[in-house]
């Protein structure tokens, strides 16, 4: 927030400090020398990242916390589904055009996120360094739900892009429906780390169920395709336990979510092959063996609504000038903006540990990148000496907030929250900066 004339601190509405341009730097100049190393133990230099933690980057999954809080007021479960659906989708929304990297978490790292407003609030720490696990877990502020769970991005370089893998199980609980659902989140592919412009994919089958009833809601996240035609698309459809289809859903995970009758969608489906709608004629040569680049395909169709749909969900549009040469492009900016700013009231509220202390990051935010670079080695420094000295001692490091279990509904490993955070009785810290 900033002071405004009258004294109040409102909300800001741009960032300190504009971006030097990217152009100039070749992400290959630096992976071509990491062939076959795992990726996450790479350091990359400063300027390809974006100011702003790993565990601030999926907290934006929260970003529309209004579907939640939608499908708790809903008596029919298929209705509920629906709603949890479009929040899945938008949850990986803001990964449109992020081709920045955020910065590795320091292992103890924290972020909070209170939205008194929108009625949650959120935690999220570090839980191990080597493979990097973050884990995060956030309620209602009224206890309707919680959503929690632990995200391992797991890199992989294939040739011309950056494979992650969101390995981790997310639980969304509704109380008064004494139900809950989980699901895994699709992969996420950086294209063009050799040459041309970066952009981003996600694609695979998101299997959302509901553990009370056995609903299930299955989406297919499309890889672009031959023509980029199915790229960003998303399709699926809700079944009860008996496998019988409710609805069926479709849309763009960056531009919107319907729900219709799956009667009603075949016949249209039918109706527009008759028609010609998309003929296959020309078969195109599929770039993916040669030297150049896999530009992203212009993106001009946008999705068709198929009369008798339900909207479920549609992004808030935000012009991307605003940031500049952040050259990110984000929804809704406000959440970007708010999720680093260091409001006056936190100071001495949030942990110690929380990432918006972390100099390196506010250095970078600042436009100061020496500064940025400089901190950022020493914190890795002072990380690495941490860890000498802790073995030294045969010590395990304690993780504060949450603990390594299995997830209560699908057996799978998990990190469970153990509560407290939000009493902010912040004993037993460790120092990280
Ligand atoms: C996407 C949403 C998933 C969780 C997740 C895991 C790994 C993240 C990915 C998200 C977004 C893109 C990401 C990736 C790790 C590295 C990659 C941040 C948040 C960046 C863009 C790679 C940049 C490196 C190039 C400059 C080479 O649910």
């Amino acid at each position: 927030k900033v002071p405004s004339e009258n004294g109040v601190w409102e909300r800001r509405t741009t960032l300190p400090a504009p971006m030097f341009s990217r152009n100039d730097f070749s992400v290959w100049g630096f992976l071509k020398k990491c062939i076959g190393m795992e990726l996450s133990k790479i350091t990359m230099p400063i300027v390809f990242n974006e100011p702003l933690s790993f565990l601030q980057r999926i907290t934006e999954y929260m970003e529309h916390t209004y579907l939640i809080h939608k499908a708790c007021t809903l008596s029919d479960s298929i209705e509920r589904m629906q709603l949890v659906a479009a929040f899945a989708v938008s949850a990986v929304a803001s990964q449109w055009d992020r081709t920045g990297k955020p910065f590795n978490p320091l292992l103890g790292e924290t972020f909070e996120l209170t939205r008194d407003e929108e009625g949650y609030h959120m935690i999220s720490e570090q839980v191990s360094h080597h493979p990097p696990i973050s884990a995060f877990y956030s309620e209602s502020l009224n206890q309707d739900f919680s959503f929690h769970g632990s995200i391992y991005p797991k890199l992989k370089l294939w040739g011309k892009s950056v494979e992650a893998e969101p390995k981790g199980t997310m639980t969304l609980e509704l109380s008064k429906h004494r139900e809950a659902y989980t699901w895994t989140n699709p992969m996420c592919c950086v294209h063009n780390v050799i040459l041309g412009k970066l952009w981003i994919e996600q694609y695979g089958t998101v299997e959302i169920v509901n553990h009370s009833t056995g609903d299930k809601c299955v989406l297919n996240f499309k890889p672009c395709g031959m023509f980029g035609k199915e790229l960003h698309r998303v399709e699926g459809h809700i079944q009860d336990k008996s496998k019988k289809k409710h609805q069926v859903i479709y849309g763009k995970w960056t531009e919107c979510v319907y729900s219709i009758e799956p009667k009603v969608y075949e016949v249209n489906k039918k109706a527009e092959k008759k028609s010609g709608g998309d003929s296959k004629k020309h078969k195109q040569e599929q770039s993916t063996g040669g030297d150049d680049a896999d530009e992203m395909p212009d993106v001009q169709e946008t999705v068709t609504m198929i009369p008798g749909s339900t909207l479920l969900w549609r992004p808030p549009m935000t012009p991307t000038s605003v940031l500049g040469d952040y050259m990110l492009c984000i929804f809704s900016l406000y959440f970007f903006f708010f999720l680093d700013s260091l409001e006056p009231g936190m100071i001495g509220v949030i942990a110690p540990t929380d990432c918006r202390l972390r100099p390196d990051i506010r250095a970078m935010e600042n436009g100061d990148i020496d500064t940025a670079s400089q901190e950022k080695e020493r914190l890795e420094e002072k990380q690495r000496v941490a860890r000498r000295e802790r073995a030294k001692d045969e010590e395990e490091w304690s993780t504060r907030w949450f603990q390594q279990g299995n997830n209560r509904y699908t057996g799978a490993a998990d990190w469970i929250y153990k509560g407290g955070y939000f009493d902010r009785r912040y004993s037993d810290l460790p120092d990280i900066y």
